[in-house]
């Protein structure tokens, strides 16, 4: 590639200046978005699973409402990712395929499986809580489109994760079995939702790119501490004991210490190992070729119109 254009666009990303998708880009900088952006669509998709999982036992018919929405919710934020992906040249089709192939991967929390109704809170709190704390600083992202998405996703993000909250709360602030609930669920999720941020700086092998071309502006380790140091509050203020005994407020750092999740559980998750990454895969898969119907029903009736207005 031409030095003189890698500069160029180099000096636009340090004025903060958005790329849009007609504009000049190095290969690797369109490659890591179409890797990034499909990846975080493809979460929001299978992301969907864990909770519609619950959405016929919900245990009144204000939560099932809720949690209804909140799972539209997030097709929608896919639907809009892809849309974002596909300015930069690849096919939904494409990264569809890629992904029911195991060629690319989705977020690691969706491997874990909701076993009660306190995960689900949980998953509203936690997992809704960290996707905000990434996605409020991707919202700065260099990429246009990329970053309208996220502003538009996390203002839906922030009522999914307060009504997760506000679910939880009521189990914390029920009965001895409930408060029990919320704990297991807060103990079982607490560090694969740590994990969402990724491995830590030293391990993240695409961090530094992508921090200096500004794909991401935060990193790993830094969005993983204002997510521990935000959420350590709201478990004291349910009653419920920390997840985690290495977890203790560091006054010169002024930040919470707390333990690194066991990266090799990580790993072999990311690897398609987690409890229920076969699972997650067969439920797209099949949803997929169960929809293949739909698809051909609306292109044969695009080709149609499309021949009555050429007649
Ligand atoms: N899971 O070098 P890095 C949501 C991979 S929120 C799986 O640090 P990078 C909302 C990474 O791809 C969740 N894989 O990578 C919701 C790379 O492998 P590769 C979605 C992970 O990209 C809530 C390798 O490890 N949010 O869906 C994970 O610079 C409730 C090395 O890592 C996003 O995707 C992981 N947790 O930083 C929906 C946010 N972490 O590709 C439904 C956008 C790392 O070379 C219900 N993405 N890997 O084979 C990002 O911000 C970044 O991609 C990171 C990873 C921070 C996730």
């Amino acid at each position: 590639e031409d030095p003189k254009l890698l500069e160029e666009f180099q000096a636009r990303i340090d004025r903060d200046e958005k790329i849009e998708p007609k504009d000049w880009m190095p290969m690797a900088y369109r490659k890591t978005l179409i890797r990034q952006i499909g990846q975080h669509a493809h979460s929001e998709v299978v992301g969907q699973l864990p909770e519609g999982n619950w959405i016929t036992r919900a245990p009144t018919l204000e939560r099932k409402a809720i949690l209804l929405a909140k799972v539209q919710d997030e097709a929608g934020h896919g639907l809009y990712l892809y849309s974002a992906a596909e300015t930069l040249g690849v096919s939904r089709d494409e990264l569809v395929e890629l992904l029911h192939e195991g060629k690319m991967k989705y977020s690691s929390i969706f491997n874990y499986p909701t076993l009660n109704w306190a995960d689900i809170g949980a998953v509203g709190w936690l997992v809704d809580g960290a996707a905000i704390v990434n996605q409020v600083a991707l919202q700065r992202t260099s990429y246009g489109p990329y970053s309208r998405a996220m502003i538009r996703i996390c203002k839906e993000e922030s009522f999914h994760a307060r009504q997760g909250y506000h679910a939880i709360m009521q189990m914390a602030f029920g009965t001895p079995a409930q408060k029990a609930m919320a704990q297991d669920a807060v103990n079982r999720l607490w560090f694969p939702a740590i994990m969402m941020f990724g491995p830590s700086d030293s391990e993240s092998v695409h961090s530094e790119q992508s921090m200096t071309w500004k794909i991401k502006v935060r990193s790993n380790d830094d969005l993983r501490q204002q997510f521990v140091d935000q959420t350590i509050p709201q478990i004291e203020y349910l009653g419920l004991d920390l997840p985690d005994p290495g977890i203790k407020w560091n006054e010169e750092r002024g930040h919470y210490d707390y333990s690194d999740p066991d990266w090799s559980e990580f790993f072999n998750v990311i690897k398609g190992k987690g409890p229920c990454n076969v699972d997650r895969l067969n439920d797209r898969t099949n949803a997929w070729e169960d929809g293949a119907w739909v698809r051909d029903g609306l292109l044969a009736h695009g080709n149609k119109k499309a021949a009555a207005r050429t007649a």
